[in-house]
């Protein structure tokens, strides 16, 4: 059986009513590039849409992410009952039902990857019950007052910012009835189904930065895209679009054991924030970051999603929707490999490959330090353009992906041809950069906390990050081989660097190295613990003093923040191996606000910075994923930051570093059994809390004298590994 045949029940939102707020009721649906909101009215549907690369701007002017525009429908039904609107994350269909005079209407809402287009589809049943049950009348407006042009059965409209050009068509296709043209509305009178293609697209070339010239291909290219899923078809269209979605979506389970109760998913998480706790809502939510990922991000676009994700209906969001570099961008790729999407890392990576070797943007900044290699700032348009103020670590973050990249697939091809070349060119910039300190060590001048405090040299977030990027390019160049000699003056570099880690006066882990960390602070960023997480310099596994002072830091910073800054909390205290402060993490994260209210999330489940940010809901994602299964420190850690409301589950699909897929299950709060699946025969090495065995092997685990099991076998690549409790 194929994916396509299968009806995945399970994951859905839904909700009783029509949303009327695009923020926090309208349903996402993208396919990575392409995506719409999805209000579901009843007399009045909206369909807003975005392409992820319509921006104003250029290489010299920072511009905004812009709102696509909407598609209006006015239905005649008014009265319906038996309502419902949903958002199926298992298949990546949103749909709206409901009854009126006796006739059952369906809608059907999805963006397709294969045939990039959004394709949205009105059926009523039973077929005949009331010939001809479906009136409408359908506009497409541009968001920058376009005029909209009717041509048969399709409506179009275009334009031209200071560098992009765009473009987009929709049509109608009716099945009985009619239809006619009145202005710039097309009417469908009296048909018995309809489904609208929208197709959309810029002259954006990630490649080059910039763009092609733009001529008539542009509105070419769209309407070819717009007849080629008119001629396929909804259907065939829907039939490969969910094929393609669950080919990744698919490759991993969670089950924390709790049923979803029958309530639309705003009741859920209305009684999950008043403390009637479901674990089912963390599995919706987890896996929702899952949707999102794919939605917003597929291998193919040399772009990451940005802010929002793609779902943008402003022309002026908030902070341009831009690329950010001090957190965001970064936290919006953290689930993708653990939870085994890696093709939607692969925007991230390649915008990083593009920008710091191809583009001349961010090696003209390192120049503008007299530095080699390549830098930004904070702020980043998708055309180079880089402003606020300077993150110069940010380069060293950035290449943490690209390196994590490898470790989770280790391919001597991408090391050699993409990771090796960013890397070296990044470390490049803090061999010429770094200075000696008084205490001989060598720091990073003139840094910052993101973003608070004062700017001096030796600050933890920029030490973390040059020895994380060091330590991890030593590594990169000992596997590869071929460049000795910079990788061995890197790790002279690498001995003499201050790596960020200090304890201060009130036991915390020292912010600044010079100035005084307060007490007091309950900032947002906690970027000092970068080495607890994303990193891998500080654990309880390593070096207790450094993981004690990093919680005496997060304590100090409390539990609350932007949406964001929750979700991050949630794996660091993974990291720190305590599952039930990830776990009061994770409900504060999934707090249900309203509009303009503080962190959690709205009530279609998007993270509330405030206002909608999607980075929040990535960062949760990956602490979910980050309790079950740990891999940072040359180990697989099985259930590292199991909390006590999660006694009995089942994972399934978890990636891990060196190449391995983890499922596991276990009861009363203890693991009762794994399978391993190696993808690349490296030597595996395991940590549990229980004793293990590989089945049908000697192998067995010894006690490491600290309350863990430690199994260590080697394997080949495509076996399967059962690994049995020995209690
Ligand atoms: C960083 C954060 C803010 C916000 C912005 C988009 O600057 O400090 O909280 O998330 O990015």
């Amino acid at each position: 059986m194929t994916a396509a045949n299968i009806v995945h029940a399970g994951q859905l939102l839904w909700y009783d009513r029509p949303a009327t707020d695009w923020m926090t009721q309208a349903l996402p649906v993208g396919n990575g590039r392409i995506g719409a909101m999805v209000f579901g009215g009843i007399g009045h549907e909206r369909i807003q849409f975005n392409d992820k690369t319509l921006w104003t701007g250029s290489s010299q002017i920072r511009g905004s992410y812009q709102n696509f525009g909407d598609v209006y429908i006015e239905f005649d039904s008014v009265t319906v009952t038996d309502y419902r609107r949903e958002l199926d994350i298992e298949n990546a269909v949103a749909r709206v039902s409901y009854r009126s005079g006796g006739v059952r209407y369906r809608r059907e809402y999805l963006a397709s990857h294969p045939d990039n287009v959004i394709a949205i589809r009105f059926t009523q049943s039973p077929k005949g019950a009331k010939k001809g049950a479906l009136n409408f009348a359908v506009s497409l407006k541009g968001a920058h007052g376009e005029t909209t042009s009717a041509s048969g059965n399709t409506l179009s409209f275009g334009g031209k910012f200071e560098l992009l050009s765009y473009a987009a068509k929709l049509s109608v296709q009716h099945e009985g009835g009619t239809l006619s043209i009145d202005g710039d509305r097309m009417v469908v009178k009296g048909a018995t189904a309809a489904t609208l293609y929208l197709t959309m697209g810029t002259d954006y070339d990630p490649s080059q930065s910039g763009y092609l010239t733009s001529g008539d291909w542009l509105s070419a290219l769209v309407t070819e895209c717009n007849e080629r899923a008119v001629a396929k078809g909804f259907e065939a269209i829907k039939k490969d679009h969910t094929a393609d979605y669950y080919s990744l979506y698919g490759r991993v389970r969670l089950n924390l054991g709790d049923a979803t109760p029958n309530v639309p998913t705003d009741e859920l998480f209305r009684r999950y924030t008043a403390g009637e706790y479901n674990p089912a809502a963390d599995v919706l939510y987890f896996q929702y970051g899952r949707y999102l990922q794919i939605a917003c991000s597929r291998a193919g676009l040399a772009l990451p999603s940005n802010l929002q994700g793609l779902w943008n209906n402003s022309n002026k969001p908030p902070w341009e929707s831009d690329i950010h570099s001090n957190i965001n961008v970064q936290m919006n790729h953290w689930p993708v490999e653990t939870t085994n999407l890696a093709e939607c890392h692969a925007p991230f990576i390649d915008y990083v490959y593009n920008e710091s070797q191809l583009q001349p943007s961010w090696r003209m900044m390192a120049a503008e330090l007299e530095c080699r290699g390549w830098t930004m700032k904070t702020q980043n348009n998708i055309f180079g353009y880089s402003d606020w103020n300077w993150n110069r670590p940010a380069n060293a973050w950035y290449c943490m992906h690209v390196w994590d990249k490898y470790l989770f697939d280790p391919n001597r091809e991408y090391l050699e041809r993409v990771a090796w070349p960013v890397m070296r060119s990044a470390c490049e910039f803090w061999l010429d950069r770094l200075i000696v300190d008084e205490d001989g060590s060598l720091v990073a001048p003139n840094e910052w906390s993101p973003e608070h405090g004062p700017w001096e040299s030796g600050i933890a977030y920029a030490q973390q990050l040059v020895w994380d990027l060091f330590a991890n390019t030593v590594e990169a160049g000992q596997i590869l081989g071929t460049d000795t000699a910079f990788t061995g003056r890197l790790a002279e570099r690498l001995a003499k660097l201050d790596k960020g880690l200090a304890v201060g006066k009130w036991g915390q882990l020292r912010e600044w190295k010079h100035h005084r960390d307060d007490s007091t602070n309950r900032h947002r960023h906690v970027s000092h613990l970068i080495g607890l997480y994303p990193g891998r310099q500080i654990s309880p596994l390593l070096d207790r003093k450094y993981a004690d002072a990093a919680r005496v830091s997060l304590n100090a910073r409390g539990d609350g923040g932007t949406g964001w800054s929750r979700a991050w909390k949630i794996s660091f205290w993974a990291r720190l191996l305590d599952g039930d402060r990830a776990h009061r993490l994770l409900r504060s994260a999934m707090t249900l606000v309203e509009h303009g209210a503080g962190g959690g999330v709205y009530a279609n489940l998007f993270d509330a910075h405030p206002p909608f940010q999607i980075d929040g809901n990535f960062g949760a994602t990956a602490g979910v994923a980050e309790m079950l299964l740990q891999s940072h420190l040359g180990e697989l850690h099985l259930l590292p930051a199991l909390p006590v409301v999660w006694a009995q589950g089942a994972v399934s699909g978890l990636r891990a570093r060196d190449g391995f897929e983890v499922d596991m299950r276990w009861k009363a709060g203890r693991l009762t059994g794994a399978m391993i699946l190696s993808t690349h025969g490296k030597p595996c090495r395991i940590r549990a809390a229980v004793p293990l065995a590989v089945k049908g092997t000697s192998h067995v685990s010894s006690p490491d004298g600290d309350g863990y099991h430690i199994l260590v076998f080697n394997t080949e690549a495509g076996r399967r590994y059962a690994v049995e409790v020995r209690l």
